[in-house]
């Protein structure tokens, strides 16, 4: 069964689960919220714009980030974590209406998120909500730094499709992402001349070694001409990128109404090597360059004020 990804009127989060209205409370268990416990819609009700990403200290950093380049109030003052009850997930609030959380890594992690992230949308009746994850990624005969913003989300064998097991069953799910999404984006990194950006297919995997490829693992059952073989089918398949989240994101938000956009700089070109050699300097300055994009894409699609761009 192939479930495929749909937007409804409105502009509402999609829901497709009638067990929760029956529900008299929604206890979301890793963002430590809940319907009885928290006034969702007044809470967060105003949100247009969400961006996740991996590593709670990163989300941290994007939302003072985000205060800093658009000159809003609060900037430079300590940032609450939203969801402090819980050591699962941290949100921040990068600005009116934009909150920014963190997914940990993989597939798993960031489904379980999502499902109480989008559910958290539909409780605080938000409507048109654009989310956007941004990470790293290895990269695939790109410079390393170089900033990929996805147009379709792959599996490891290059097919747009997420496989969910459901009661013991393979669900297929597309992974397409917003095209008109990638093109803004795209756009407004233009604006930043400092690296490049592209747009290309990211490869997802369930795993950072032997799933991607790598010779530096702690099994390896494959020679490097295979693992270069390999690699370059999927560049020659459209594949810029390599990260661990992106088909389960794109199917999710794909499914529940959400525009969805995929960004990640790349650490190293995986035609080159498996380690990431960069110094914590070098890679903490290519982690923000996602960051920048995004803060570009508010300013100019939502004509929040503009500070400098670096
Ligand atoms: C990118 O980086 C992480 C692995 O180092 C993973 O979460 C991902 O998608
Ligand atoms: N994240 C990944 O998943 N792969 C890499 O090579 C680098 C970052």
């Amino acid at each position: 069964m192939t479930e495929t990804t749909g937007y409804s009127g409105g502009g509402f989060v999609h829901i497709k689960n009638p067990h929760l209205d029956s529900m008299e409370e929604d206890i979301l268990y890793h963002l430590d919220l809940g319907t009885k416990t928290h006034n969702l819609p007044a809470m967060f009700g105003d949100i247009k714009f969400v961006c996740v990403g991996g590593s709670p200290n990163r989300m941290r950093a994007f939302a003072q980030f985000v205060q800093r380049e658009l000159g809003l109030a609060g900037a430079g003052e300590e940032l609450p974590d939203i969801c402090a009850g819980s050591d699962r997930c941290a949100m921040y609030r990068a600005g009116p209406g934009s909150p920014s959380a963190s997914h940990g890594m993989g597939i798993p992690s960031i489904s379980i998120m999502l499902h109480e992230l989008i559910k958290l949308l539909h409780h605080a009746k938000c409507r048109d909500v654009t989310i956007i994850r941004i990470g790293t990624s290895g990269g695939l005969g790109i410079e390393a730094g170089s900033v990929v913003i996805t147009d379709t989300a792959v599996d490891s064998s290059f097919q747009p499709r997420f496989e969910q097991v459901v009661l013991g069953d393979v669900v297929l799910r597309s992974t397409e992402l917003d095209k008109d999404l990638a093109e803004e984006l795209l756009a407004c990194s233009r604006e930043i001349a400092d690296f490049p950006t592209l747009i290309g297919h990211t490869m997802c995997t369930y795993d950072f070694y032997e799933g991607q490829g790598r010779l530096d693992s702690a099994l390896c059952s494959f020679s490097s001409e295979k693992k270069l073989e390999y690699l370059r089918r999927a560049y020659d398949a459209g594949v810029r990128n390599i990260e661990m989240e992106s088909t389960a994101f794109a199917a999710l938000c794909g499914l529940c109404g959400l525009k969805a956009a995929v960004v990640c700089v790349a650490l190293l070109d995986r035609l080159e090597g498996d380690q990431i050699r960069a110094s914590h300097e070098v890679l903490w300055e290519y982690q923000q360059r996602p960051q920048r994009l995004i803060a570009a894409f508010i300013h100019q699609r939502w004509g929040w004020p503009k500070g400098p761009t670096h």
